[in-house]
């Protein structure tokens, strides 16, 4: 049994409960990043969520800057999500056939993300960047690809080398399980670091399917690209005969309506996407130039299925959480939201004689307690994990639920209140004094 959080509020359901599922499933949970094993203490086992709140087994309220992960950024069970679901629910969950809730919310996919002229539904971020790779060396007949260090696109063998997220969280020396040859193909770069993918393609002339990134890191802590770092993937890619992907599974629409992409300006070959597009239910996605979608089965060769891709319930989900956003006005409130919570974060650090870096862009957030700048993984690794987990775990007792890894971003809602904001900043800066 993991050591007691030592906080004073009463976690005794949720020790138990993840006691049992200890027994159930390894390390009790469903995915890693949720075991708290980086900053020590017990999980909190969530019973029920609403708007910017989410409350454990034993009636406690944080404030949830997860929100599931990113899906949540109109609120947990916004009211016209669910309606919308039970509506759908009705007529059935899963049909294994054509149904026109996928050409809405393939309508509406394309219409927000400039480099997408044609889609495919999945059901989760990890099958888009699998699927994405498979198409990317479909289209270029060539076998490599690079990949940045500290950038995660889920589990599949080949992007599990330097990987960010849950395999930086627990310092995993890449995955054992994962064949040496799968991962001979798959090249990696220091993120910002044009001169390093130059060389890779010097390298391995002719070699190199492309270049897959998240634009905006959020799976090493939180790092955005230099200026001129996008566009100079752009040029080599183009320069070198190789594709650019954007995996904006956690950037789609969290940033900007159209992505990363439309908030940069630049326009990548082929997409990936998740989270909010699935408005809570299991969605990924991945898109692109219509001459390179159109090799993907059955209007190609290039083979991807999947049992509950596009089913009715995730496509109504995503369909009503992209309207909700589709608004006036919501990325300002997202984005003046969460600079004033980073802002204060970082004041408060500094108040306190912390080290901080942090910032934020739209709707996602990140800090990291050293002197910084963070440009990329090997610097976020100067964060002091060990104090982070103190400050998670005094966070918690104030009832704010922050990511249990220093190696993840925050992210905000359209329902974090000013109210939210200004305990969260109150918190942030008790919880500072107290941990030094
Ligand atoms: P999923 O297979 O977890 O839906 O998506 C994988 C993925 C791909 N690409 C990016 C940029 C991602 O951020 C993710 C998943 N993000 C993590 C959070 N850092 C999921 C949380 C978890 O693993 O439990």
């Amino acid at each position: 049994m993991l050591p007691v959080t030592g906080n004073s509020l009463d976690t005794s359901n949720s020790q138990e409960i993840f006691r049992a599922a200890q027994e159930l499933m390894p390390g009790g949970v469903s995915s890693p990043v949720r075991a708290f094993k980086s900053v020590g203490g017990q999980p909190i086992v969530f019973d029920r969520v609403k708007g910017s709140y989410a409350w454990d087994v034993d009636g406690n309220r944080y404030i949830d800057y997860v929100g599931s992960w990113g899906p949540a950024i109109c609120g947990h069970t916004h009211p016209e999500v669910i309606a919308a679901l039970q509506e759908t629910l009705e007529k059935g969950t899963s049909f294994g056939a054509p149904c026109e809730l996928e050409n809405k919310l393939a309508e509406k996919v394309i219409n927000a993300v400039p480099s997408v002229e044609m889609v495919r539904f999945v059901n989760s971020g990890t099958e888009a960047c699998m699927a994405v790779l498979r198409l990317m060396r479909a289209f270029t007949g060539r076998e490599k690809v690079i990949k940045f260090e500290g950038c995660y696109h889920g589990h599949a063998d080949m992007f599990l080398v330097k990987a960010g997220s849950g395999v930086a969280t627990l310092g995993l020396p890449d995955s054992p399980g994962v064949p040496r040859s799968t991962t001979a193909n798959t090249l990696t770069a220091p993120y910002n670091d044009l001169e390093a993918v130059k060389e890779l393609f010097a390298e391995n002339p002719d070699a190199i399917s492309g270049v897959i990134l998240e634009p905006v890191v959020g799976n090493a802590g939180f790092i955005t690209p230099e200026p001129g770092f996008l566009e100079g993937l752009r040029e080599l890619t183009k320069e070198n005969g190789a594709l650019l992907v954007f995996d904006e599974v956690m950037t789609g629409f969290r940033i900007s309506y159209g992505g990363a992409q439309a908030r940069f300006g630049v326009t990548p070959d082929l997409t990936t996407m998740g989270k909010v597009i699935g408005g809570g239910l299991p969605v990924g996605a991945y898109g692109g130039r219509a001459d390179i979608m159109s090799m993907v089965a059955p209007a190609g060769a290039m083979y991807q299925a999947g049992t509950l891709s596009g089913n009715p319930l995730a496509m109504t989900a995503g369909i009503k959480t992209l309207d909700l956003l589709n608004q006036e006005g919501t990325y300002d409130r997202l984005e003046t939201t969460t600079q004033r919570l980073i802002k204060g974060i970082v004041e408060s650090a500094k108040a306190a004689g912390i080290p901080i870096t942090g910032s934020s862009i739209g709707g996602m957030f990140g800090f990291y307690l050293c002197e910084g700048p963070v440009r990329n993984f090997e610097e976020a690794k100067g964060t002091d994990t060990e104090l982070f987990g103190k400050l998670h775990r005094a966070m918690l007792e104030k009832g704010v639920y922050l990511a249990p890894s220093a190696f993840e971003a925050g992210f905000t809602s359209l329902a974090h209140s000013e109210a939210d904001i200004d305990a969260t900043l109150q918190a942030f800066e008790e919880c500072f004094a107290s941990v030094t």
